[in-house]
């Protein structure tokens, strides 16, 4: 890790970058799969899949037989796993669901506002080195709270054309309408214009590598909506002379063991818990089933040294991260002052494992900054509101003169219209004034 102590002002807009990613040809690369099957759909899907993920399917869609033999090869104590995250994740996210105000704003004026399901949503599960299973769970179990009615569900299939049984049991538990075998930017072109097989969704979820990511920004500039722009995973800890260096090292190593592409930042106050967290994440690296992997992502990643804890905190706030642990002796207060920040993880028994998996918050959450302006996935990612009025004929005459001055002033005589002919205060030719 790189060690970076006491920086300047000047040195914080480079402590502060995300590893860029050359997207010269990436958009071009994706925009060809994105059209191709939008003119071709199956067909060309089923040749992605061999090009792609090497894999020559006879169907698209995950059977029931495959569902049901899923069922039996996921062990029980992993069921048991599931369902306590479930029932957790389902209480977290159903709280979500508050009431929808409903006022006269002046007398006779009603307006209020529902919340509606998004009909059609499309999840994509990334496949790579870990099933994630546990990211099933954060998109399908909202989706199916807000009462959306087609949940589809797109995952790259293995070398033998399977998607792993305990993703497969996992969107099968939450509701997941269809399943797909399908990966990569062939998979979001597929839920964005629909196929033979696929239905066309509204809006598509879930994380994904850069070609994903790119497909998710593309669609999204025609009529598919996205979650957000998802990058490599990270994390923030910011920690004092409390904190114990084996917690923060297991902590940068569960962010670290993703992929080679994540962050791990420790920003401390105490200089003396370098050595200690250095000593830590060697002895913990050692190991790791995904030593190798977590190595590189260690590569780029850094401890910094901040004294003063104003300005550690104004640093976090700069840096946006994804996760945010604060292990000092007042988490709470610093906690309070924390404007950006995708989920915040306090005190020393709170790892952000706690999150990726069971305790009820979503981990599908803001990278690279973007927590400076988007939530994570909540219950109202599935929703969208409808606003209503209701206006008797006293509500609209008192609001007549304001709504007549304003369209006249900009010149809109046919709104003004509107509101005059409900008032019979238009002439016509053969009213008998
Ligand atoms: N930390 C990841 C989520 C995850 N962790 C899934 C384990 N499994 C992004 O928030
Ligand atoms: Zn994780």
């Amino acid at each position: 890790m790189q060690i970076v102590k006491k920086p300047s002002r000047q040195e914080w807009p480079e402590l502060l970058k995300r590893p860029e990613i050359d997207t010269t040809s990436l958009f071009g690369t994706v925009g060809e799969v994105l059209e191709n099957i939008r003119q071709n759909g199956d067909k060309a899907v089923f040749e992605y899949e061999l090009k792609f993920d090497k894999v020559q399917l006879s169907a698209l869609q995950v059977s029931a037989e495959e569902i049901a033999e899923a069922e039996t090869l996921v062990p029980h104590l992993l069921k048991e796993a599931i369902s306590q995250a479930k029932r957790n994740i389902e209480k977290f996210h159903d709280a979500q669901n508050d009431e929808l105000p409903y006022m006269n704003v002046i007398p006779e004026v009603r307006c209020w506002q529902k919340r509606v399901a998004i009909q059609k949503v499309g999840l994509y599960i990334p496949g790579g080195t870990a099933p994630l299973f546990s990211t099933v769970l954060m998109l399908a179990i909202p989706a199916q709270l807000a009462g959306c009615e087609e949940i589809v569900l797109c995952s790259p299939p293995n070398a033998e054309g399977k998607i792993h049984p305990a993703v497969l049991y996992a969107a099968n538990l939450c509701g997941v309408t269809k399943i797909f075998k399908i990966g990569g930017a062939q998979a979001i072109a597929a839920m964005a214009y629909g196929t033979e097989s696929v239905p066309k969704v509204y809006k598509i979820f879930g994380p994904g590598n850069q070609y994903v990511t790119a497909a998710k920004q593309l669609v999204s500039l025609k009529n598919t909506a996205i979650d957000m722009p998802a990058g490599p995973s990270e994390v923030a800890i910011i920690a004092d002379h409390t904190a114990k260096p084996r917690y923060i090292a297991a902590d940068l190593l569960s962010q670290a063991e993703h992929g080679v592409d994540s962050q791990s930042i420790l920003i401390t106050t105490d200089e003396a818990l370098i050595v200690g967290v250095q000593d830590e994440v060697k002895s913990q690296l050692e190991l790791l089933p995904r030593k190798d992997l977590a190595e590189k992502a260690l590569q780029h990643s850094k401890i910094i040294y901040i004294p003063d804890i104003e300005e550690a905190i104004e640093f976090t706030n700069e840096y946006a991260p994804e996760h945010l642990i604060i292990m000092t002796h007042n988490y709470t207060v610093v906690a309070e002052r924390i404007v950006n920040a995708g989920s915040v993880f306090l005190g020393e028994y709170s790892p952000e494992s706690a999150g990726d998996y069971a305790s009820g918050t979503n981990h599908t959450l803001p990278t690279n900054g973007y927590a400076k302006a988007y939530s994570g996935v909540h219950l109202d990612s599935f929703t969208k509101k409808i606003t209503y009025q209701e206006l008797s004929r006293e509500g609209l005459s008192m609001l007549s003169n304001a709504i007549e001055i304003m369209a006249e002033n900009e010149g809109l005589i046919a709104h003004k219209n509107a509101v005059e002919v409900r008032l019979e205060r238009v002439y016509r030719e053969d009213d008998d004034y």
